[in-house]
């Protein structure tokens, strides 16, 4: 079944009028960003050659997709603003939820005892609101978007960073918090800073033992997790056109590690061949009649400096495969510098356990590049040293594999098959001896690895890496094991050499399924009852925030200075804490206790400055709320990295934070802070930050006159009676401070639906 034929189609109808009108408007050829950015323009919004990085745009995107961990906010929120059903196609995926600990079935089974509230009201939302639904064990939303929804040239947001998956089928697909879901749901524009754009031409061919995953590694090497921030990065060259649509899934998939908005590749046969594969052979057949459009114009391609803000240029037939980590998905090494890198860090060597999919990692192509190599084990008399596991990404892949003796031939090197689910990924494992908290080392295919995010315990570190490397380092069970040059030595000792992977594209007999986990939103779903119990500590009505009070924030309590990495897993912890998403109240609990005090190096200890005592951060600021006192938050660079979940904006809303101040931040987090009616600074100076001290009242001043462009001040009472004032930067346009003033962009909204 083809889904919203009707939209792809009106999409490519319009598509050619409307990029030849922006072409002749800026007189200059485009690249395929710009394309698909103009062909979605909200309606009556000029065509002109906006400043790229300063000007906010208004788009209308084609679609929404929304996962059960962020799901549940972006519904309690559409929930309130009175419409009848979604203005665009919408869907949610169950994915999140899931445990992963013993295997597939018994997994899901207990996920869905334990979830049944969330579940159901998620299925009944949608069946009300006209939503498609994804059941639990269909896939990770960014596989089934890819395997069923993305087309190229069309324009996506979806309530998770990784939504940038569907690049790899031509798509601007774009994460996002609840709140924008919501808008673009509800049937308004949806606003975005004209993005930067970043050219990366791939030269040469993959060969040997790299692949897709190293070349986002590499380019994660180069930019670092803040490079590609309001910045599109857009693949182009003859290395482009030769690698398979999911393996350029992977490499837009990953673009969110290295803070862009998003990336995508032109439309090209890949592409084709994977639409038809996956029974889309009617939108590759449109794609066609309209390709030159889905694609950037040749003399961009030709001249790129020209035409990008930035340009770098990867050569595949030179390629190394990378392990990047620990910690941060940036730290890229070479596979031929581990042992080096190992022993001057003294990273532990010894792979205790190797995990294959995820949404970045489990397309067909990759499983059977990595069982090429799990055969290697029996034909050569090898062991495998290390555990394995198999998150696969979607129950069209997993069926498939399984009907082609995949998880066979992993079963014979001990492998786990995980549900089709985040599980191990998002901290939905449960690794047993995790709590012992022992320093060791993990491999993964996925995109994040954050401290704790696995598998909760900080001391263990993890490397990402292509599937085929995991599993030939699982194999090893050594992380300096590099399988170009190394040999292993067998059962009978003698040395054997991994042979370079190889697999299929695509599954020569086609993809099947049987149940591929989709239930379609009832016609009329006006006479749906969604019940959120009064009890429940799963779900919790939403109250509209407060208005702001129209003056200055005078005496702010300093909440905490964070030091260093501060990412959304920091601010609102996944794991155990995402069965929390749909209560504000109760996930208010995990509020910043992941970072770190700059006053005492502690995480989740900061000061009282009532009471001079240091407790947890959520409950010293709940202190402050009892008293009606504001605070405020201080951060380093690129503050909120990583997930959209609003909720990260949302609890220090709750609990009465009234601004976060940072050396910068990362896009959507800053978006997020702003919807919920929060004040975002960042330190004019960002040598300022040194200046804040641990007992320190501080007011926010220009409030009155708070105006786009125009910077506030921050005076910092210190506790000897001296002060300091300093400036800060905003990046608030006219609409955004009405969100402020309003207490947040849904007051707005509910407002205008009311008139
Ligand atoms: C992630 O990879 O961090 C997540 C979990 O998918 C998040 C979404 C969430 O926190 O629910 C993301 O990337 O946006
Ligand atoms: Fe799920 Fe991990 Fe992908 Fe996020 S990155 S959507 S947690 S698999």
């Amino acid at each position: 079944m083809v889904f919203d034929l009707d939209l792809v189609k009106k999409t490519y109808s319009e598509m050619p009028a409307k990029v030849d009108a922006a072409k002749k408007a800026l007189g200059r050829p485009l690249t395929l960003a710009e394309k698909i950015l103009f062909a979605h323009l909200w309606k009556g919004v000029d065509i002109k050659d906006f400043e790229r990085g300063k000007a906010y745009v208004d788009f209308a995107p084609d679609r929404v997709a929304m996962q059960d961990a962020t799901a549940q906010m972006a519904l309690l929120q559409f929930d309130t603003t009175g419409r009848k059903k979604v203005a665009v196609p919408s869907t949610v995926h169950c994915d999140h939820l899931i445990v992963a600990k013993d295997e597939s079935k018994a997994d899901l089974q207990k996920a869905i005892t334990e979830n049944d509230e969330v579940y159901n009201f998620l299925s009944s939302i949608s069946n009300k609101y006209g939503i498609g639904f994804w059941k639990p064990g269909a896939g990770i939303i960014h596989q089934v978007v890819l395997e069923n929804y993305a087309f190229p040239g069309g324009m996506m947001i979806g309530t998770d960073s990784h939504t940038v998956n569907a690049g790899g089928l031509g798509m601007i697909a774009i994460g996002v918090g609840g709140a924008d879901a919501c808008d673009v749901m509800a049937g308004l524009s949806w606003e975005l800073l004209m993005p930067k754009l970043i050219g990366v031409k791939l030269t040469g061919k993959l060969n040997g033992w790299t692949s897709p995953k190293d070349v986002i590694l590499k380019v994660a090497g180069i930019l670092t997790v803040k490079g590609g921030t309001n910045a599109i990065v857009e693949y182009f060259g003859e290395g482009a056109t030769s690698m398979s649509c999911t393996g350029k899934g992977t490499i837009c998939n990953m673009g969110a590690e290295i803070g862009a908005t998003t990336s995508t590749f032109g439309y090209d046969e890949s592409m084709a061949r994977y639409l038809r594969s996956t029974g889309r052979s009617e939108v590759a057949d449109a794609a066609d009649q309209v390709k030159s459009y889905l694609t950037g114009d040749p003399e961009v391609y030709a001249n790129p400096e020209k035409y990008f803000d930035k340009v770098i240029e990867i050569n595949l037939s030179e390629l190394e495969p990378h392990l990047n980590g620990p910690f941060t998905p940036d730290l890229a090494t070479p596979i031929s510098q581990m042992k080096e890198a190992a022993a001057k860090n003294n990273w532990p060597t010894k792979v205790e356990v190797g995990l294959i999919g995820s949404c970045t990692n489990s397309s067909y192509e990759d499983i059977s590049r990595a069982v090429s190599l799990a055969k290697q084990v029996a034909e050569k008399g090898l062991k495998t040293k290390a555990e394995f596991t198999i998150t696969p990404g979607s129950e069209l892949v997993r069926y498939t594999i399984e009907r082609d003796g995949y998880l066979d031939t992993f079963a014979q090197i001990g492998a786990t098959v995980f549900a089709n689910a985040c599980g191990p990924c998002i901290g939905m494992w449960d690794r047993m001896g995790a709590e012992k908290q022992e320093r060791n080392t993990i491999v993964h295919s996925f995109n994040r690895n954050f401290a704790k995010r696995a598998d909760g315990n900080p001391n263990t570190l993890a490397f990402v890496a292509s599937p085929e490397l995991v599993t030939a380092l699982a194999i090893a069970g050594d992380l300096t094991f590099n399988p170009i040059t190394d040999t292993l030595t067998n059962e009978k000792g003698e040395q054997v050499k991994l042979d370079p992977p190889s697999g299929d594209e695509l599954p020569k007999k086609g993809f099947s399924v049987e149940d591929a986990g989709y239930q379609a939103p009832a016609e009329d779903g006006s006479k749906v009852q969604i019940n959120v119990k009064e009890d429940s500590k799963r779900l919790q009505l939403l109250y509209p925030f407060a208005a702001w009070e129209g003056t200055d924030l005078k005496g702010l309590k300093l909440l905490i200075k964070a030091k260093g990495k501060c990412t959304t897993d920091h601010i609102s912890m996944a794991g155990p804490w995402l069965k929390f998403r749909g209560h504000l109240d109760n996930i208010s609990n995990n509020m910043l206790i992941g970072a770190v005090n700059f006053f005492n190096d502690k995480t989740d200890s900061v000061k009282n400055q009532l009471t001079g005592e240091y407790g947890t951060v959520p409950s010293t600021q709940r202190a402050y709320k009892a008293a009606n006192i504001g605070s405020i938050v201080i951060g380093d660079e690129n503050y909120g990295e990583g997930s959209s979940r609003e909720h990260a904006a949302m609890e220090p809303r709750h609990l009465g934070v009234r601004v976060v101040m940072v050396k910068s931040f990362a896009r959507i987090h800053e978006t997020n802070l702003k919807k919920q009616g929060m004040l975002a600074l960042t330190f004019a100076n960002k040598d300022d930050y040194n200046k804040i001290q641990e007992d320190d009242s501080i007011d926010v001043v220009g409030l009155t006159s708070f105006t786009a462009g125009k910077a506030l001040e921050v005076v910092l009472h210190h506790k000897d009676g001296s002060s300091d004032t300093i400036q800060a930067n905003h990046s608030y346009n006219e609409q955004q401070i009405e969100w402020f003033k309003a207490g947040g962009a849904l007051n707005v909204i509910r407002a205008g639906m009311s008139k």
